[in-house]
C-alpha cells in the first residue's frame, strides 16, 4: 500500500479525507469542492468512496483507466470508484469473502449511474472466453431492461430509479462470473395512473411510442401520438438529452423469445388503453348510480374493445368487472354495483397490479436466464435515494424508511470494522459518539407499535377505517417519540407543532424532516384489487397475463387477505439487511453537487447538508479517532527505509523490526503509532506528513547528488 502524493496534492484537495488537516466540517465541503473544481470527483474517508455527480461526461472511465486501475492495491493510485470494485472483486476472487457494495445518496446523487460503473468494471476485468462472456453480456443486458420499466423523469432526477434493486453477481472458484440473481423492492406503482407535475410515467411508455417500428405499433393497436393516452402526462413528455427511440432500440431482454417479448409489449399496451376507457353513471330504479363504460359503441368502447383483443379478454367479461364488485364471505356470495368513483379505481387499481406484476415478472423471468448455483458472490445494491418532496405520500415514506435502514447498517458495519480491526491488530479501541438511527428505524418498524404494524392494524381493522382513523392512531401513539412530529399530539413532551397541516405527521429523518400527508396510506397499504378483476384477468386468453393474476383462479378461493405493501416491504428489507450483513462491505456514498441537475455548478449549502446527513463527518472522526492511519509493514518498510541508515538500502530481517528501526531512528514521539500484528498504526496525519515530506527531500538530495557524480563523470 503506497501513499501517492496525489492523495496529498494540496493543489487539488487530499485523496483521503482522513487526512485532511484541520479536520472541520468547512475544511471538508472546502476540499470536495477543490477536488470537484479539478474533476477530481472521488475521495477516501478510508476505504469509503465519496462520489460527486459531475452531471458530465468525464474522460475517467476508459478502457485504458481500466487497466491502470487492475490489480492495483487501493491507495496506489488516485481516489477512482475502479480502485473500490478492483479491491473487492480482488478480495472475492482471492479471499473467498463475498462483497457487498452499498450505494447511497439522495435522489439524483448519481447511485444508478455508480452501480453500472461498479458492474462494467468488474465485467472487464474478469475472465474471458465465449461462455463467459456471454453470462457477462446478460448481467449488463438486464440494466436498461429494468431501467425502462422501473425509472421515470422526476423533479430531481430525469431517470430516477423508482425501485429498488439488489444484484448478487455470482463467480467460480476462479473469479469468472457464472450468473447472477436480481430482487426487486417495491415498485412506485402508483406512478402508472398517475405522475407529479413536471414528471413522466414509467419510460418504457413513450420508448415504446417513440421508438417501435410502425409495424409493431400497428400491431399493438398504439398511436404515436403521446397525447392519446390518459396516462401519460405531456407536460414534461419529452426530456432534454433523453432519446427514447434510440433507449428503445437497446432494450434488447437477452434470453427471451420472441413471443415473450411480444407478450410483454401487449401488456404495456393494454395498460396504455386501460387508462382511455372512462365510465358514467346510469341511474337504477332503486335511485343509485350504476357505472357504465361511457360512449357505447364510440371512442372509449373502440378503445376497450382493442384493450381486450389484445389480451384475448370477453368484453362483457371486463364489463361486468367495472360494474360489479362480488364479496365472497364462507359459502355465500354478494354482488354490489360499482358507481363511477369506484369503477375508476378499480380500473386505475387494475393498471398499477398489471404493471407491477408484469414488472416482477421481467425479473423473475431475467433471474431464469442469469441463475446459477451460488458460489462466491458479489452484491450490488442500488435503491432509491432518500426524497423530501412538498408532497409525501406513502411511496416517500417506503423509500425513506428504506434508506434509513441502509444508514443503519453503515454505521453498524463501519464501526464494527473498525472495532474488529483494532482487535484483530491487538490495539486499544476508544468508543465514539455518533447519532444511532436505530430509535428512527424502530419508531416505522417496531413490530408492536411501529408506523407500519399500526397501519397494518388499521387495515385490518372492521369497521370503518379512512386515513384520518390511521392518523390518529399515530397521534395517540407516537406523540411520545422524539423523531415523530404533530399537530395533535397533545401530551408530547418532544416535537408538537401546531402549524402542521391536519392531515400530516412529520418524522425527523437521520437526512432531515419530512412532512407526509396521510391520505393514500391506507388505500396503498391495503393494495387492494377486486376480484372480479383478477378473475376476469385470469379468464383472458393470453397466458402471461393469466399468469401474472394466479388469484383469480376460481379453483383457489383464498379468503385469506394477501400481505399489506408495508407488509411485504419491511420483510424484503429485513431479508436484505441479513443478507447484507453477512458480506463484507464497501460503501459509495453519492452526493449530489447541485439543484440544477447542471454541471461545473457547487452549492455550498447542499453539499453540507448531506454530508451532514450521511454522517461523513462522524466516519472520518471514526476513523481518526484512535489512528488517522495504517499500513502494513512490508509497503511501509519500502516506501520510508531510505529515513535510516540501518534500513537503506536493504533491510534483512522481518518487515515489523525493520519499520520499529526506521521509526526508532526518526523524531517521532513514541505515541505517535502502535504496532498492530501486521500494520504500523500512525495516530495524527501530521506524522505522515512529516514522513512525506521527510522522504521528498531525501528523493531530491539523491537526485541531486546523482547528478553532480554525472557532472563528475563528464
Ligand atoms: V435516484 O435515487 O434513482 O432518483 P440516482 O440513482 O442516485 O438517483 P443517477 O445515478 O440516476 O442518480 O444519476 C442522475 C444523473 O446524473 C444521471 O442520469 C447522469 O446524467 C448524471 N450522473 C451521475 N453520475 C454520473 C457520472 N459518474 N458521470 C456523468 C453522471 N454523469
Ligand atoms: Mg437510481
Amino acid at each position: 500500500m503506497e501513499v501517492k502524493t496525489s492523495l496529498l496534492d494540496n493543489m487539488i484537495g487530499v485523496g483521503d479525507m482522513v487526512l485532511l488537516e484541520p479536520l472541520s466540517e468547512d475544511s471538508f465541503i472546502e476540499n470536495l469542492r477543490k477536488r470537484f473544481d479539478h474533476n477530481e470527483i472521488y475521495t477516501y474517508i478510508g476505504s469509503v468512496v465519496i462520489s460527486m455527480n459531475p452531471y458530465r461526461s468525464l474522460p475517467i472511465f476508459t478502457p485504458e483507466k481500466v487497466e491502470e486501475y487492475r490489480n492495483r492495491n487501493f491507495y496506489e493510485l488516485s481516489p477512482h470508484i475502479y480502485a473500490l470494485a478492483d479491491e473487492a472483486y480482488r478480495s472475492l476472487r482471492d479471499q473467498d469473502k463475498d462483497q457487498c457494495i452499498l450505494i447511497t445518496g439522495e435522489s439524483g446523487a448519481g447511485k444508478t449511474e455508480a452501480s453500472k460503473l461498479v458492474m462494467s468494471y468488474v465485467a472487464a476485468v474478469c475472465g474471458k472466453g465465449q461462455e463467459v462472456n456471454k453470462v457477462k453480456e446478460q448481467l449488463l443486458q438486464s440494466n436498461p431492461v429494468l431501467e425502462a420499466f422501473g425509472n421515470a423523469k422526476t423533479v430531481r432526477n430525469d431517470n430516477s430509479s423508482r425501485f429498488g434493486k439488489y444484484m448478487d453477481i455470482e463467480f467460480d472458484f476462479k473469479g469468472d462470473p457464472l450468473g447472477g440473481v436480481i430482487s426487486n423492492y417495491l415498485l412506485e406503482k402508483s406512478r402508472v395512473v398517475k405522475q407529479p407535475r413536471g414528471e413522466r410515467n414509467f419510460h418504457v411508455f413513450y420508448q415504446l411510442l417513440s421508438g417501435a417500428s410502425d409495424d409493431t405499433l400497428k400491431k399493438l393497436k398504439l398511436d404515436r401520438d403521446f397525447s392519446k393516452y390518459n396516462y401519460l402526462s405531456l407536460d414534461s413528455a419529452v426530456v432534454n438529452g433523453l432519446d427514447d427511440a434510440a433507449n428503445f432500440r437497446t432494450v434488447r431482454i437477452v434470453g427471451f423469445m420472441e413471443d415473450e417479448v411480444q407478450s410483454v409489449l401487449e401488456l404495456v399496451a393494454a395498460v396504455l388503453k386501460l387508462g382511455d376507457i372512462e365510465f358514467k353513471p346510469e341511474s337504477r330504479c332503486n335511485g343509485t348510480d350504476e357505472s357504465r363504460i361511457k360512449d357505447k359503441n364510440g371512442e372509449f368502447d373502440r378503445r376497450q374493445t382493442e384493450m381486450c383483443e389484445l389480451l384475448g379478454i370477453e368484453q362483457s367479461v371486463l364489463e361486468r368487472a367495472f360494474s360489479y364488485r362480488t364479496v365472497e364471505a364462507r359459502l355465500e356470495k354478494v354482488s354490489t354495483t360499482l358507481n363511477v368513483a369506484q369503477a375508476y379505481y378499480a380500473r386505475d387499481a387494475l393498471a398499477k397490479n398489471l404493471y407491477s406484476r408484469l414488472f416482477s415478472w421481467l425479473v423473475t423471468r431475467i433471474n431464469e436466464s442469469i441463475k446459477v448455483t451460488r458460489h462466491k458472490v458479489m452484491g450490488v445494491l442500488d435503491i432509491y435515494g432518500f426524497e423530501i418532496f412538498e408532497d409525501n405520500s406513502f411511496e416517500q415514506f417506503i423509500i425513506n424508511y428504506c434508506n434509513e435502514k441502509l444508514q443503519q447498517i453503515f454505521i453498524e458495519l463501519t464501526l464494527r470494522e473498525e472495532q474488529e480491526e483494532y482487535v484483530r491488530e491487538g490495539i486499544e479501541w476508544t468508543n465514539i459518539e455518533y447519532f444511532n438511527n436505530a430509535i428512527i428505524c424502530d419508531l416505522i418498524e417496531n413490530h408492536q407499535n411501529g408506523i407500519l404494524a399500526m397501519l397494518d392494524e388499521e387495515c385490518l381493522r372492521p369497521g370503518t377505517v379512512t386515513d384520518e382513523t390511521f392518523l390518529d392512531k399515530l397521534n395517540t401513539i407516537c406523540a411520545e417519540h422524539q423523531h415523530f412530529e404533530s399537530r395533535l399530539s397533545k401530551n408530547s413532551k418532544f416535537l408538537t407543532d401546531h402549524s402542521l397541516p391536519h392531515n400530516c405527521f412529520r418524522i425527523q429523518h437521520y437526512a432531515g424532516k419530512v412532512l407526509y400527508r396521510a391520505e393514500g396510506f391506507v388505500d396503498k397499504n391495503n393494495d387492494l384489487l377486486y376480484r372480479d378483476l383478477s378473475q376476469a384477468m385470469y379468464k383472458a386468453n393470453h397466458s402471461l397475463i393469466k399468469q401474472l393474476f394466479p388469484e383469480g383462479n376460481p379453483a383457489k378461493v383464498n379468503l385469506k387477505r394477501p400481505p399489506t405493501a408495508g407488509f411485504q416491504f419491511r420483510a424484503s428489507v429485513g431479508t436484505l439487511m441479513k443478507n447484507l450483513q453477512t458480506k463484507n462491505p464497501n460503501y459509495i456514498r453519492c452526493i449530489k453537487p447541485n439543484d440544477k441537475k447542471a454541471s461545473h455548478i457547487f452549492t455550498d449549502s447542499l453539499v453540507c447538508h448531506q454530508v451532514r446527513y450521511l454522517g461523513l463527518m462522524e466516519n472520518v472522526r471514526v476513523r481518526r479517532a484512535g489512528y488517522a492511519f495504517r499500513q502494513a509493514y512490508e509497503p511501509c518498510l519500502e516506501r520510508y527505509k531510505m529515513l535510516c541508515k540501518r534500513t537503506w538500502p536493504h533491510w534483512r530481517g522481518p518487515a515489523r523490526e525493520g519499520v520499529e528501526v526506521l521509526m526508532a531512528d526518526l523524531p517521532v514521539p513514541a505515541e505517535e503509532f502502535s504496532y498492530g500484528r501486521s500494520k504500523i498504526f500512525i495516530r495524527n496525519p501530521r506524522t505522515l506528513f512529516f514522513l512525506e515530506e521527510r522522504r521528498r527531500q531525501c528523493l531530491q538530495d539523491l537526485a541531486t547528488l546523482i547528478q553532480k557524480i554525472y557532472r563528475g563523470w563528464k
